[in-house]
């Protein structure tokens, strides 16, 4: 039986619980409170001694960080494949590409962007959310222009996609439209939000999170 430690509005758990829905596996959720401090507790620094959620547990097995859990769920349950074919090399590095662009520099930013909006109006940095408005804005452009005449960013569905679709979901909600001109973009989104994967995924929220969330 496969357990997921997890906090419902992580962007990166949001990832995993993605892909275990497309591979069709069932769970058992933990559920992580990263805002109470539930992350720093003895028994679940044994878990991941970074303390972060995701933490995916199969059998004797522990992974987390959550590229190398969906790779361990893709090795260990490979259909439906989550990455192109083992013999398009150049694809599935470029799946892997965008998968670590979304996590590293896309959902971070946005990120930066709840824990402004979470302030209030007075405490806020308007210096700082022009700044990640603006990298957020050129990413869209660019990821607008990869998309041209392609349903996914790196051939079929993949981690590409997947590593975007939580951040990418809530963008609306903060005033903040992804889809605004980018034509290629907006039907992104919406072949993102028909899969059941994505249209059921839980925990949605516009909640600043301790961490690289
Ligand atoms: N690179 C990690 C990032 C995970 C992460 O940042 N998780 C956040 C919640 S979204 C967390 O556990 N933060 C708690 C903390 O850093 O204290 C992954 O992809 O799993």
């Amino acid at each position: 039986m496969i357990k997921l430690y997890d906090y419902l509005p992580c962007p990166y758990g949001q990832k995993v619980r993605i892909a275990l829905a497309e591979k069709s596996l069932n769970y058992e959720l933990i559920e992580v409170d990263v805002t109470r401090g539930a992350n720093r507790r003895p028994e679940f620094i044994r878990l991941n001694p970074f303390g972060r959620v995701p933490v995916l547990i199969d059998d004797e097995t522990t992974v987390y960080d959550s590229t190398i859990v969906i790779e361990y769920l893709e090795d260990e349950y490979p259909e439906p494949p989550l990455l192109p074919a083992l013999n398009s090399s150049a694809l599935r590095a470029r799946a892997r590409q965008f998968e670590d662009f979304a996590d590293t520099s896309f959902t971070p930013q946005v990120g930066q962007l709840m824990a402004e909006q979470a302030k209030a109006e007075a405490e806020r940095d308007p210096t700082r959310i022009q700044r990640v408005q603006r990298g957020l804005e050129n990413i869209l452009n660019y990821i607008n222009r990869e998309l041209e005449g392609q349903e996914f960013l790196a051939g079929p569905f993949s981690v590409a996609d997947i590593a975007f679709a939580p951040r990418l979901l809530v963008l609306k909600e903060m005033g903040f439209e992804a889809a605004f001109n980018r034509p290629h973009v907006e039907g992104w989104i919406k072949r993102l939000s028909e899969r059941a994967a994505i249209a059921n995924l839980k925990g949605l929220s516009v909640e600043p999170l301790p961490g690289a969330a």
